[in-house]
């Protein structure tokens, strides 16, 4: 059985895009309106990523439908649930998601593995789904945690970096808002595993710095999704980040 990051690497080469649209949609006819968009934009992804933005008003059900015809787009499904509770909590979660057939989901490292975080790796490893544990998030105020606070006497983003290679991660989430933090998880996990950068756009993040200190994939929800045209938006951002990642592999 092919895992999450493999079946990504082929997704993202048979694509030739590391795009990853956040479909955070709000408002009226949610669920048409979300099925409508991916059609429109997908032949740009490799991946689309869910939220709660999704999730709360269309449940479980609804949500299945946009999985199943991102699997028949040929795409890989995300869901964003960050995982942050005790590990049985987290396993009827990560459960009932992997039940409706996402193909990797997030997850919180601040619980720890044991009864935190363990059970939700073993439960993914066994269905061959992926987890993505934050690292360090794009937005202002993720310095008061993930650097500011200390874990064994690091910087929790260091530790977390570390933990994430432990744990046999599928992959690290780093925000694109902070390049030189790319490049130091880079090194820190040596190259081995593939980071996933949310905030390019509409939280200031520079799609060009990212790429050029380690991203792997790029995570875009608003600049986008906000857009007259968004097919036209999404293909652009494959473009320029496919161009920027054979750059600098050359
Ligand atoms: P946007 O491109 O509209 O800013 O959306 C980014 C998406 O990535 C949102 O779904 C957000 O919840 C998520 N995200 C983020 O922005 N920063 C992080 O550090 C981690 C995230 O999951």
């Amino acid at each position: 059985m092919k895992g999450f990051r493999e079946r990504m690497r082929e997704t993202s080469e048979r694509r030739e895009s590391i795009l990853i649209l956040a479909l955070d949609l709000k408002g009226e006819r949610l669920l048409e309106r979300s099925l409508s968009l991916l059609e429109e934009v997908s032949q740009s992804l490799c991946a689309v990523k869910l939220n709660r933005h999704l999730l709360l008003p269309l449940g479980l059900k609804g949500v299945k439908q946009i999985v199943e015809k991102a699997r028949r787009l040929g795409i890989q499904t995300i869901m964003d649930c960050k995982l942050n509770d005790i590990g049985s909590t987290n396993l009827a979660i990560a459960e009932s998601l992997f039940k409706a057939g996402f193909d990797a989901l997030t997850v919180s490292p601040y619980v720890g593995w044991k009864e935190g975080l363990e059970p939700v790796f073993k439960l993914a490893k066994s269905l061959g789904r992926g987890v993505l544990s934050l690292v360090y998030m794009s937005h202002p105020g993720a310095k008061e945690t993930f650097e500011e606070a200390f874990i064994q006497g690091k910087p929790a983003y260091q530790v977390f970096a570390g933990w994430a290679a432990r744990w046999e991660a599928d992959g690290l989430i780093v925000g694109a808002t902070r390049p030189e933090k790319i490049r130091e998880i880079h090194h820190l996990v040596e190259g081995k595993l593939p980071i996933y950068s949310p905030g390019v756009g509409f939280q200031g993040g520079s799609l060009e710095a990212a790429i050029e200190n380690g991203a792997n994939y790029i995570i875009v929800g608003r600049s986008i999704l906000q857009t007259e045209r968004p097919a036209e938006a999404a293909e652009n951002f494959r473009r320029e980040s496919w161009r920027l990642l054979r750059l600098r592999e050359s």
